[in-house]
């Protein structure tokens, strides 16, 4: 049977060229087999096989146009088109051979681990009696008709008992469908009663043993607080915060001890992001663990001399300990939505397995309000992220005071992440309040706790025993009467849940169980947490630092730790004898997690740079066409996605803007990554580049997939295209982050530049992500104009991060400009890595020179300008390509660094001293960012410098007349060029004047920063 393969549906486009033929008569093809690339102006996109078979004849060469139903060639098939459906879902074996590889590496078996996580023992709760006294009467000052209300909750209460609670929910979402028919349009409120959404005696226990666990966390506490102590009297301005860890103590100690699976040759581990300023916390952990010694403790926050701790989570500074970047508030909730969807992508792609690994979050509720806290919670419940848990620790206060005086934050978070569809575990009140809960039999008591705001809940643990039992219970007789046989301490302890290891271990028991949902626990703490009249609820707690002797004597008696009055004064550290039962109850329990968390490591593979042949056509140039960068490098990923070892690992991340970059081929080549997969036809499936769902990437998303070779021991290359002006500016602190952590991969700030973008304005034309990126140490920058440099610094990146696992992320700008690009010239691929080459060289007359400096699409207003300056001007010039500025001060701010550090030795040149110190004439550089990215060079040249740049707001218009408004067009470069020469007194002045009148050059003009 013979089967024609036609050009399908390609959009709007007609008479598109055909650039590679990738099939000859005789193969044998599959199914989906790329069998020709065609490139229209924006964009080169492949064209699969329709079927499998052997090819016949080729109908086309390269270098037509074809169009919609034109005959690509003819297949001889055998079996038509049926079994082919397997062939396309099977792995291919360069893939497969990596996954096998990736297995390997991390000899995943968790079989040996600890199955306590899974336990389900149910508390024996003789204090709480049955449900439907729980249900039975909630007083409320609206209700009508009390016996009718009685009546309805008796139905509930015994389809909830006898049917079960999902029949009693499925009747209640009845009930309130029919009131909405029927015109009562009062939405379903998302908020459920102020008290603990797991009951007490649905409670799953603890396998701990309650006084050991007790006694090390008491020690953890004391160690925590000393260290910060101790800190700041060797120098106050160390700071520290002792509060946050305080009332953070308990959920962490459970997760240590019961939850997190540490990362070892048998499991991809738990990640944890901890909350940044409980990192006292976490410290005092590792040194109870053996893992920090006193000396290290004493140097927190003191890392400029090697040994000292870091103030807060930061990989790049304890590289092998913290894993996650955190303190920046708002990001480590995101980063680990991120992080969690990351990982279902891995599993989905076969390229880990799914051990039911979980990531955990720890947040602030100040935290809460910064807007990236919540920004991804929609995502995380449309992608059913069951690994991902947030805790957020309600200790209801921030820096400055409450974070929500008036209301109730737990509530408020409740309604949010309900409704985003998450699943909400409430841990209010801690397991001293059960009986009483239990004997609220008027439903009064939880009545006040709705009522009750958080200003008044701080001030409550602020104020003692007696003041909580006047000013709480004492609203309502009766309540004040439940708790008459209460002494005052007793009221005082009633704990609240945060603080309670049972009602913690229940909650992030259910919470590893949940199926199809991200979970949050709300856990109401105290901020300050036993360290009374010192900080303990009060609103300066958080910056407090300090803790005097009495502070320290209370805060030990608090928790019982076993330090004598003098050790105390001392204020000394206790860390047990090693074969005390704390020291061995804590090891062991991490032993059976596995090993110690945090740590951070890892254990991938490099990936072996792709031979040259993948670029070589790069080198060639494109003659008569034209094209962008931008689809130079779409070419270039194409290519890259034949290579075997790259393929699987590459992770192109476009936010929504893949049709603006030309990359809309890939929608069909690689699909776009969704969790559930695609349950829809899209609108234009009969186009070949039609939509798959969904549009994702974040820079969240490329820090997950540029550490995975750490978080999962497997090297990834993610390559996230963003609109440049909405990159580094808009998501600046997650680059720092990237930085902190170590990414590997690139950023690719497409449609860049000032001018390149014609038509869209103010908003999107880029003049300075450049400098963005060159404050990030260990970002490497270029800005390149040709498809060879791309190439050349491209295939670079790939050795340097992937192959040699250097620790620097790329940052590369690429324009949407067309224009043919040259040949490759000789021995420049050393210039393009530094930053600059010579790139041509005019030379006619012989009389004056001027160095021209260009970069990025500004270089090519600098060859033309170059050519009116020989030939209309007499001026002869040399014309550098200057790949980026960045890399160019970095190696002089190094080489001057050591000129002066070793006087009288001899000196080391820059770089760009190297390139143009012998040169002749002075130098004029631009580029399409401002001034200041070209100026970054000239303290490291002794010469006449001048800069041309884009400094300004941008604004819509066409590219011609934008560079003209910015002074970076051929005509303004020529006008200034000679105006410089005349400034140096090589030629009279005349010609500059002449030059700035032909080109109509508006002297008048103001600054376009004025405009
Ligand atoms: C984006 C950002 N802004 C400001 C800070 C400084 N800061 C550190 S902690 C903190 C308050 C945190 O309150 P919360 O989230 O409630 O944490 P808690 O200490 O109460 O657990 C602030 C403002 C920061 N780390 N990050
Ligand atoms: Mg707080």
């Amino acid at each position: 049977m013979s089967e024609k393969l036609l050009v399908p549906d390609i959009g709007d486009f007609e008479e598109v060229e055909i650039i590679e033929i990738l099939v000859k008569e005789g193969d044998k093809i599959s199914k989906n087999d790329p069998v020709i690339t065609l490139e229209s102006d924006k964009s080169s996109v492949e064209v699969p096989s329709a079927f499998e078979g052997v090819v016949d004849s080729i109908n086309i060469k390269i270098g037509d146009k074809v169009s919609k139903g034109d005959l690509i060639l003819t297949l001889s098939s055998e079996n038509g088109t049926q079994q082919k459906q397997e062939t396309i879902e099977k792995i291919p074996p360069a893939t497969e051979k990596i996954i096998a590889e990736a297995e390997n590496s991390n000899g995943y078996n968790n079989s040996e681990l600890d199955t306590s996580v899974h336990k389900e023992i149910k508390v024996e709760n003789t204090q709480v009696e049955e449900h439907n006294e729980r249900l039975e009467i909630v007083e409320n000052n609206n209700d009508i008709d009390p016996q009718e209300t009685k009546e309805w909750l008796e139905s509930l209460s015994a389809v909830v008992h006898s049917e079960g609670p999902e029949r009693a929910h499925f009747l209640i979402k009845q009930l309130i469908d029919q009131a909405y028919k029927e015109g009562s349009n009062i939405p379903y409120t998302q908020n459920t009663p102020y008290i603990n959404t797991i009951p007490a005696d649905e409670e799953i226990k603890s396998p701990g043993d309650q006084n050991i666990e007790r006694k090390i966390r008491a020690l953890i506490r004391w160690n925590s607080a000393v260290m910060v102590v101790r800190a700041n009297m060797r120098d106050p301005s160390l700071g520290g915060h002792i509060g946050t860890f305080a009332s953070a103590a308990t959920l962490y100690d459970i997760g240590m001890n019961h939850f997190w699976r540490a990362k070892s040759n048998k499991f991809g581990g738990d990640l944890i992001y901890f909350q940044g300023h409980s990192a006292p916390g976490i410290y005092a952990r590792a040194f109870l663990e053996g893992r920090l010694d006193e000396k290290q403790l004493d140097r927190f926050r003191q890392e400029v001399y090697p040994g000292g701790l870091s103030s807060y989570p930061h990989p790049w500074l304890m590289p092998k300990f913290w894993q996650f970047p955190t303190v920046s508030m708002g990001l480590g909730p995101m980063m680990a939505t991120y992080q969690a969807r990351f990982m279902k992508y891995l599993i989905n792609r076969k390229l880990i397995k799914d051990e039911n690994r979980k990531v955990w979050s720890f947040l602030g509720d100040g935290e809460i309000d910064e807007p990236e806290a919540l920004g991804s919670i929609g995502l995380a419940a449309r992608e059913k992220l069951d690994n991902l848990i947030y805790v957020v620790n309600c200790n209801l206060q921030r820096l400055d005071g409450p974070v929500r005086g008036n209301g109730k934050i737990i509530q408020e978070l409740e309604g949010i992440f309900r409704g985003a569809g998450w699943n909400v575990i409430k841990v209010i009140w801690g397991s001293y309040w059960d009986p009483l809960l239990a004997n609220d039999k008027s439903g009064l008591l939880v009545k006040r706790m709705n009522e009750a705001v958080d200003g008044e809940y701080q001030a409550f643990k602020a104020k003692g025993g007696l003041y909580v039992r006047d000013n709480f219970f004492g609203k309502y007789p009766e309540l004040k009467n439940l708790v008459a046989s209460y002494t005052d301490s007793d009221i005082w302890k009633l704990n609240r849940g945060g603080h309670d290891p049972h009602k913690v271990y229940a909650a992030y028991h259910k919470a590893i169980n949940t199926k199809d949902r991200p979970t949050v626990i709300l856990a109401k703490t105290i901020k300050g947490y036993g360290m009374g009249k010192s900080g303990e609820s009060i609103n300066t707690t958080h910056q407090q630092k300090k803790l005097g002797v009495d502070d320290l004597l209370y805060y030990r008696d608090r928790f019982d730790v076993p330090l004598t009055d003098e050790q105390v004064k001392n204020i000394e550290y206790f860390r047990p004898d090693e074969n005390s039962e704390e020291i061995k109850y804590l090891k062991k329990r991490r032993l059976a997690l596995g090993g110690y968390i945090p740590e951070r490591s890892s254990f991938s593979k490099p990936i072996k740079t792709p031979s040259n042949d993948i670029f070589d056509f790069m080198k060639k140039s494109t003659g008569e066409k034209e094209m962008s960068t931008t689809m130079a490098l779409v070419r270039m990923l194409t290519n890259l996605l034949r290579d075997k070892n790259v393929a699987p690992r590459l992770v192109p991340i476009i936010p929504d803007e893949a049709r603006t970059f030309g990359m809309e081929g890939f929608f069909q080549k690689i699909g776009i990554y969704a969790h559930e997969g695609q349950k829809y036809e899209p609108e234009d499936s009969a186009q070949l580049s039609s939509y798959k769902e969904e549009k994702s990437g974040s820079m969240a998303s490329w820090i997950s997939a540029g550490t995975s070779y750490s978080n999962h021991d497997i090297e990834m290359i993610p390559i996230y295209l963003f609109y440049s002006m909405f990159g580094f500016q808009r998501t600046g602190d997650f680059a720092w982050a990237a930085g902190d952590s170590q990414t590997r991969g690139f950023l690719i700030g497409a449609t860049a530049g000032r001018t390149t973008l014609a038509g869209e304005g103010l908003q999107h034309q880029d003049g300075h992500s450049h400098l963005l990126a060159s404050t990030i140490p260990n970002c490497v920058s270029y800005d390149p104009t040709f498809h060879y440099e791309l190439a050349t610094i491209f295939k670079e990146g790939l050795r340097r991060m992937h192959e040699k696992h250097e620790n620097i992320f790329y940052y590369i700008t690429t324009m949407n400009e067309n224009y043919s690009h040259p040949e490759m010239p000789k021995d420049c691929e050393e210039g393009i890595l530094k930053g600059m080459y010579k790139i041509k060289d005019f030379s006619k007359n012989k009389k004056n020179k001027i160095q021209l400096l260009g970069s990025g699409t500004i270089l090519r207003e600098m060859i033309e300008a170059a050519e009116i300056l020989q030939n209309e001007y007499q001026v002869d010039s040399e014309v550098w390509s200057v790949t980026s500025f960045n890399e160019l001060r970095r190696d002089g701010l190094e080489t001057e660094r050591y000129n002066l550090l070793n006087p009288g030795g001899e000196k080391k040149i820059s770089y760009v001293e190297k390139c143009l110190g012998k040169t002749e004439g002075p130098i004029l550089a631009a580029s399409d960012y401002m001034r200041m990215n070209s100026d970054q060079i000239r303290p490291y040249i002794n010469k006449s410098f001048y800069s041309l740049g884009t400094d300004g707001f941008g604004r819509s218009d066409t590219r011609k007349n934008l560079r003209k408004f910015f002074e970076v067009d051929k005509e303004h470069i020529v006008a200034y060029g000679l105006s410089i020469l005349s400034n140096e007194q090589l030629i009279a002045s005349k010609h500059a004047v002449d030059a700035i009148k032909k080109y109509k050059i508006d002297k008048d003009k103001p600054m376009p920063t004025k405009l």
